[in-house]
């Protein structure tokens, strides 16, 4: 079959709503985009363990630790699923490691913002998590199976964690003054880098339209956005708190909460590089994976050596 018709089944498959699988056709297109969505997930689940991880030492009490320690945990495994559903796609997990450690390749710009206060644990919990579910789930949809089977499971594991980050706020919401005012403050800092994650408004989105055409993205950034603020502008109130944004109303005729502007220089220069932890952020990762080289090496030696055993107790 020549390439025009193949394209033409491939499109078909996709509109009727059948998976594509790693040995099915697939234009080159198609396979460039997952593997740039895909590995730029997975980056941002290994980076994103950097930022909650500074506070499990400091966790105000064991049960605390316990639960910000599975989280972190949970957070790997996803960065597993996700380089391996990657790899399917015929690139392998070295190159693309490589290419976050020499600054080539991108992940989530909110992991590039401090963690300053045990608040930011709950509110990294609640609203950075809560925008990935409200932009995962639909990738549990996704037209490419691997993808779409890796985000049920992870979709599952960041309900949880978005309700233990609710729950950490909820019980400072309940607190001292000291604790109301640092629940505050978290939230202001953390509110518009949130809204920043579902990427740029979709008129500067340049593959938004060829993603939807796919079925890879189900929904456009900004309407993921706008689902977003919907539900956090109601849940808030439970905290007895305010969102840093005075134009937030509720819009009776559109059905929808209005909110102001986002800083999109401040996004665009995080992206590049120049967000307030980027640096430290790949310094850290860099320093994890070279002081891990260890494990990987013996587990490479510890395969081989059971090769070279099965391999001999086959032939004699
Ligand atoms: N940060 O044309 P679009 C998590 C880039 S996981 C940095 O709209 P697309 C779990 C974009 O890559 C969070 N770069 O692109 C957790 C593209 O650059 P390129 C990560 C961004 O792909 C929680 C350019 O801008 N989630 O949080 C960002 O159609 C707590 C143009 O953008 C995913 O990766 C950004 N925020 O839509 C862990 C979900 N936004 O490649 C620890 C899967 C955009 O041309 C603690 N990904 N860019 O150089 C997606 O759904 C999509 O890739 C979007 C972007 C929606 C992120």
């Amino acid at each position: 079959m020549d390439t025009v018709h193949l394209e033409k089944d491939f499109q078909e498959k996709i509109d009727q709503e059948i998976k594509i699988e790693p040995k099915d056709f697939m234009p080159d297109a198609y396979r460039k985009t997952l593997v740039r969505q895909i590995s730029q997930h997975a980056h941002s689940e290994i980076v994103g363990m950097l930022p909650e991880s500074n506070w499990i030492g400091r966790a105000p009490s064991l049960r605390r630790k316990l639960g910000l320690l599975a989280k972190v945990q949970d957070e790997a495994g996803h960065g597993l699923y996700l380089y391996s559903a990657c790899e399917t796609l015929g690139v392998d997990r070295e190159s693309l490691i490589e290419q976050l450690h020499e600054g080539k390749a991108k992940y989530s710009s909110i992991f590039n913002y401090p963690t300053l206060t045990w608040a930011d644990i709950g509110a990294i919990g609640w609203l950075v998590d809560g925008a990935a579910i409200m932009n995962q789930v639909p990738l549990c949809r996704c037209s490419y199976g691997p993808y779409s089977r890796a985000m049920i499971r992870i979709c599952k594991e960041e309900s949880f964690h978005q309700r233990q980050g609710f729950e950490i706020l909820l019980t400072l919401s309940r607190g001292s003054e000291e604790q109301k005012e640092m629940l505050q403050d978290s939230v202001n800092r953390w509110w518009w880098p949130s809204l920043m994650m579902f990427g740029p408004h979709d008129k500067d989105s340049p593959h938004t339209a060829k993603s939807m055409k796919w079925k890879i993205k189900r929904f456009s950034n900004d309407e993921l956005r706008q689902k977003f603020v919907d539900v956090i502008a109601e849940q808030i109130k439970i905290l007895g708190i305010t969102l840093p944004d005075p134009d937030l109303s509720w819009n009776e005729e559109r059905g929808h909460y209005d909110f102001g502007p986002i800083n999109w220089d401040e996004f665009w220069d995080v992206v590049g590089g120049n967000g307030p932890c980027n640096k430290q952020r790949m310094h850290d990762r860099v320093t994890a994976h070279e002081r891990g080289a260890w494990v990987r090496d013996a587990a490479i030696a510890h395969a081989e050596k059971r090769a070279t055993r099965k391999a001999i107790s086959k032939a004699s």
